[in-house]
Formats: structure tokens, sequence, C-alpha cells
């Protein structure tokens, strides 16, 4: 590179406020800014040499040459064997040039996608080794050693070894063929079908990078509200365009399976899946899709669940249906993730207990390469939930998480919530499935039960926004995604700090308040929504804003009434024997403390008990004061949040300060919004006063009744 273009290069990492518009998530690679890291890293690093030839290394020189370069502010030379410094990287298969430089103890447990990155003296030289046994282990490990710097973490004597715990790592878009997202708050879908396969846009490579520098493997490409016309030839076609792109990345693509295709597209009478044609069907239909994507990963299923399709429209079980898809699968190595977000229109049962009545029958029914898709609670993606019951109880079939990344239910594209403390704490669940110690995190690792493979999927939140997230914090749940699925040991708290590190930069007080901020967002979020254990009260349809009040919708289940159950004595759901009895579906110890009103945390409390207005809770205050302070809690931990961004003018480049600003102050109001709207509902109810603390509500209850938002985005197509 030129000398001049450097300087330039230098010259714009360093303006204070510069602009960024966000596109370059985490990957930005701007010049190190700690002077004596620098050093280090420019000496340590002077040449580097990739030993293998083929479509990822490509993709693996240019991320070095572009992230050593912004990074180090300095040109890598292409290196030979004898350098002193060198970069060498590689897989380390027997007689290669690596396998010579490495002891068998040193790449041993790193199964197919694990790495090591070594520093090494031979022959004198130091030399740096990132090496795996096969491409996307490298990839993996060059985007760890790349993150080292990004994050300033010293790069001597580096012995490091990783495999991820999960062996599928998978995005699930809820993309409509329309290019419409469900549930989507960044704009339109990323995929141009209708410009696929011919036009390959960039930002298509750009999401590549971003996924693998994470870790995720692979990527459902359709909604699971699914359109049987992606399995016709020309979108097929399509497919294997993205395929091919993401191919070197180590990204294998999956798609959405509508039950019926086999009538829509293929003119059957039926869809019944023990019916030879329709088997045959999906066989053909699915040697055609291995015949232009060798690496197709399969299939997710969403059948018998609000309205899609399913084996049960033939007095079919799940395990009939899902057997049929694993059948045609299983001989090209694919899966089926078959969704256990099912629950009934007939059904009047709580439709908290609904997974397990149907899925425990089932269990040991379904072929090995099947997975339950269990969503992380039995309701639906609420700001908390406990842990859904089905991964306490499915001993012989396995079971995958599912998450939601996209902010449905935690203020969609304008609310910061960041997801990692969601998701750690019910990582960290205990299911006691096989006694003390058994935590979800243990059951879809597989570590608990033989798994024949092991799932971690995130409902994606991202779209044509230049930005990709619509917020700009909205990238550090898809980066925390990702980092969880490699490895849910690390802490949310860990994983906040490397993404600030790498979006925002490494400055230490900045990255204290920055942290502080999302360490408590989760938390605020459910204090002015959803506090003590409250769940589905937003507005119907687009789930945007308070909705406690909604009690006429076409089934009972999608009200808010149904749930929080206010009446003049109390409020919550009864889920215990006197009233659902669904946590009699949790492992007798957990059922123990959650059915006992005082051993229940208070942040389930209202789930699982109908609890009265003046009922005392721990803090000594009633049930009506603690509700109405945990409302105005979240609001002044909103406030919070924006006072300490606004400190932080200076260190922040003006565009992502600007707009994370205003969606602060959108989140502001709005959390206002909800602590008035659901504290006028809930107190026609209690008739007690509301506490001095929190402030007369600026409206009466009939104006935010009547608040009508018929555009809010994301809201299901109808198709
Ligand atoms: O949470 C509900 C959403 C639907 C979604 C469904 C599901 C894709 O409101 O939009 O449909 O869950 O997970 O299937």
């Amino acid at each position: 590179m030129p000398k001049l273009i450097i300087c330039f290069f230098l010259f714009c990492s360093i303006i204070p406020g510069k602009a960024e518009d966000g596109y370059r998530l985490w990957l930005r690679y701007d010049l190190i800014e700690d002077g004596a890291r620098l050093q280090e890293y420019r000496a340590r690093i002077s040449s580097m040499l990739i030993v293998d030839e083929n479509a990822t290394m490509d993709v693996i020189k240019k991320e070095l040459e572009h992230g050593l370069t912004g990074l180090l502010g300095q040109e890598i030379r292409n290196g030979t064997l004898a350098d002193d410094h060198l970069l060498l990287v590689g897989t380390y298969g027997p007689n290669t040039i690596l396998s010579e430089r490495l002891t068998p103890n040193e790449t041993q447990d790193l199964g197919s996608e694990g790495f090591t990155i070594l520093s090494k003296v031979i022959d004198g030289k130091n030399i740096t080794i990132i090496t795996g046994l096969h491409d996307a282990g490298v990839l993996y490990g060059v985007f760890h050693f790349l993150r080292l710097l990004q994050t300033h973490q010293s790069i001597e004597n580096l012995n490091i070894k990783i495999a991820p715990k999960i062996q599928v790592r998978i995005l699930n878009h809820w993309d409509n063929l329309d290019r419409t997202v469900e549930r989507g708050y960044a704009g339109f879908s990323i995929w141009n079908w209708h410009q696929l396969p011919e036009y390959i846009d960039p930002r298509y490579i750009d999401y590549a990078r971003a996924n693998a520098s994470i870790g995720i493997n692979g990527t459902v490409l359709t909604n699971v509200n699914a359109n049987a016309l992606i399995l016709r030839p020309d979108y097929l076609r399509k497919v294997k365009a993205l395929a091919d792109v993401f191919r070197p990345f180590g990204i294998k693509v999956y798609l959405t399976a509508r039950f019926s295709a086999p009538i829509e597209l293929g003119g059957l009478e039926t869809a019944d899946p023990l019916d030879e044609t329709v088997q045959q069907w999906w066989n053909e239909k699915i040697e055609e899709i291995y015949e232009q994507i060798p690496d197709f990963g399969g299939f997710v299923v969403k059948a018998n669940s609000e309205g899609q399709p399913g084996p049960q429209n033939y007095n079919r079980s799940h395990a009939d249906g899902a057997n049929m898809l694993a059948t045609a699968l299983g001989p090209h190595g694919g899966i089926v993730m078959w969704r256990a977000f099912v629950y009934s229109n007939e059904e009047p049962e709580d439709r908290h207990k609904q997974a397990n009545n149907e899925f425990i029958p089932l269990d040991g029914e379904f072929k090995s390469n099947v997975l339950i898709q269990v969503k992380n609670g039995a309701i639906d993606f609420q700001p908390r939930e406990p842990f859904h019951p089905l991964f306490g109880a499915l001993e012989k079939t396995p079971v995958m998480m599912e998450f939601q990344i996209t902010q449905e239910y935690l203020g969609q594209g304008t609310h910061l919530a960041y997801l990692g403390s969601l998701w750690k704490e019910v990582l960290e669940s205990d299911t006691y499935m096989q006694g003390k110690g058994s935590t979800v995190a243990k059951v879809i690792d597989g570590s608990l039960t033989d798994q024949y493979v092991t799932a971690m999927a995130g409902v994606a939140n991202i779209g044509s926004d230049r930005n990709w997230t619509s917020h700009p914090f909205g990238q550090a749940n898809w980066y925390a995604f990702g980092r969880l699925a490699w490895d849910h040991e690390l802490s949310a708290d860990w994983i906040a700090d490397e993404w600030i590190r790498m979006t925002f930069g490494n400055d230490g007080d900045l990255l204290d308040k920055i942290k502080e901020m999302m360490s408590q967002s989760h938390e605020a979020v459910v204090n002015y929504m959803t506090p003590l254990g409250l769940h589905h009260i937003m507005g119907a349809g687009h789930h945007y804003g308070p909705g406690p009040w909604v009690d006429k919708m076409s089934r009972a289940d999608w009200t808010s009434t149904y749930y929080h159950r206010a009446d003049s004595l109390g409020i919550g759901f009864d889920r215990t024997q006197t009233g659902s009895d669904a946590i009699s579906q949790y492992q007798r110890p957990v059922a123990k403390i959650f059915e006992s009103r005082e051993k229940c945390p208070e942040k389930y409390l209202l789930w699982f008990h109908h609890v009265g207005w003046k009922e005392k809770l721990a803090s000594g205050k009633i049930l009506w004061d603690e509700l109405c302070l945990h409302y105005q809690e979240g609001v002044d931990q909103v406030q919070g949040f924006l006072d300490t961004w606004m400190t932080l003018r200076d260190q922040v480049d003006e565009e992502r300060f600007d707009h994370v600003q205003s969606l602060l102050r959108i989140q502001l109001k709005e959390a206002k919004w909800w602590r008035d709207a659901c504290i006028s509902y809930f107190q026609q109810f209690s008739k007690l006063p509301i506490p001095d603390s929190v402030p007369v509500s600026e409206h009466d209850l009939e104006y935010y009744r009547n608040k009508k938002y018929p555009y809010a985005p994301g809201i299901r197509p109808r198709w």
C-alpha cells in the first residue's frame, strides 16, 4: 500500500467524532489506539504465510490482510518459513507443513471446528501458528486472533485451544419471499430473491464474514410460517447461489419446509406423512436439493401451530411428520429441526402445558437426525420467562434451543436490551433432569444424553438497514448469540466487554459505562414492561407497546387478560395445583420451588401464582406497591442510560452517538407509556393508591387504550 494511503488510513481512524454508519459491525479493524500494544503487535507479526489453497483460505487471506492492515496500520507482507515473526496459518492434516511443527498434544480434542493458536520458537525463529483440522477451524482461529488484537490482548506466549460446545449454531430468518420480515425491525429481508441467482449483493459476503467471526455455521433463509414456493426449482437455484457464497465461510444453508408442499407444489391430493407417494415426493425433492447444494443442512418445520399445516391434519403425530422428512434427509446427512412451539386452538388447556403434553408421549420415537427445537420459555419469548419445562423432560430425544434475537417483545427496533443476560439466565437454569446440575446448557450441548447432533438457533434481527439491526445495540445481540452458541460458558459480561471494545473502542471509561448500561438493560425492560412475572400483556397483533386490556381476540390465549388474570383480589396466573398445574411439568425439585408462594423467586411470582394485592413481598411492601415501584424503577433505569450516554459524547463518533441518543429518548418515552398504561389499568382492580414516588400518569386509561398502531413494523403477514 502506498505511504500516502496508509497515512490517510491512520489519520481517518484517529479523528474523534468520525462518522460511522454501523455497517462494519464489530469487524471495524481501526488502528490500535494503545501505543504499547501496537508496538507489540507490529513486532510480533511482520509477515504471514497461508499454507493451503482453497476458497476458505482465500477468505482467510482477505480477512487477515484487511484486518491486520487496519489494526496495525501497516501492510503485512507474504512470508516464508524462514521468516522471523511469521504468522503461519493452515490445516494440520498428516504430513503437512503444520503437522511437522506441532506436537500431538497441541491438536488433541480440537474436533472438526476447533482451533489452536500457538506462539512458538522454531529454529530460533518466533512464529505464531493458527491451525485446525479443517478449514472452518482455521477460519474461526483467525477471527479469534483478530479479536485478540481488536480487544488489545497480549499475543506473546499464546497457547489457546478452543472447540465449540454445540455443533449447529444457526440463525433462523423469519424472512418472507416478498422481502418482508416477520417480527423484523431492521428494514426488509437482506435476501434479494428477485435478483438472485444472478446478482450477488456484496452484503451477503459481509453477512457471512460477520457470522463466521462469531462461529455461526448455519442459516435458515426462510420464515417458519413457510411458503412452499421456496422449494420450486427456480427458487432452489437462488438458494444454491447463496449456499455457494456462504460455503467458504463454513456456513450451511437450511430452509423451512411447508408441510403441505406435496399438495401445493407437487399436485398430490394429500400430505399425509404415512402415504407412500408423499414420502416419495419428499425423497425426490430432497434429492433435487442435494444435487444443487451437496452440503444442504436440512429443514426447520413449524407444523400444526398457528394455522400451519402438519401431520395432525391427517391424524398423524409430530413424530410421523418429522420422521418422514428425516428419512429423506438422512442419507445426505441433513437434519430436521422440528419446533415444539405448538398449541392448539381447540385445546382449553393452559398454553404453558401444551408442548409437553404433545411431545413427552413421543419421546424416543424420533429418528436420530431429528431435533426438537424448543423456545427458551413455554409461552413466547417474553421479556422474562422461566425455562421451558420440556428441557427437563425429554430424555431420549435431542432437544435444541430457540432464542429470539429480534426483540419482538423487548422494545423491537428501538429499545436497548442486551439479551446476553436473558439467555444466560435460561442456560444456567437447573432442570434437575438427571439430578442437580442438569442445566439447560447441559441438556442442549449433549453432555447429559448421547445425541447424534446438538444445536442452538437464534431468530435473526438482521435486515436491510445500513447498520443491519436498526438499533446499534441490536448488533450486540447478534454477536452475543453467536458467542454463546459457540461457548455457553462465556459470561454475558465478558461477551459485552468484547463487543464494546470492537464496536466502540477500548477506552476504560467508555467500556465501564456502556457495560453497565448493557448489564442492567434486560432487567430495566422487564421492570417497565412485565415485572414480577407478568407476561404477554403487550399490544395485540403487532406486539408494540402495552396492552394489558386486550381481552378479545380469535383465541383466548392470544389475549392479555388470559395471562395476567387481574381481578378485585389480586393478579397473576395460578399454575399451581389449585390452578392449571403447569408447575407439575417441571422436575420435582424445581416444581417444589415454583409452587411455594414463599420460595418462588419474585421474578416469577405472577407467572406461577395469583397473588393478593395487599400480600406482603420480601421487601415488606405489599404487592401493589412493589408492582408500581418496579414500573418506576424501569423508567429510572432508562433515564440513567440516557444520562450515562450523554457523558460519552466525546468518546463516540457523532453518527452513532446521535442515533443511540435518539433511540434512548424513544425508549424513555415508551417506558413511561408502559408504566402509566399498566398502572392505570391494574389500578382499576387493586383500587389502591399509587405510591408517592411514582408520578401521576399524564393521561387517563382511555387515552392509552385508544392508541392504535396499524402500521407498526414486523406484523405477521396474512397469506
Ligand atoms: O411469537 C410468535 C410470533 C409469530 C411467530 C410465532 C412462532 C413465526 O408472534 O410471529 O411466527 O411466534 O414462533 O412461530
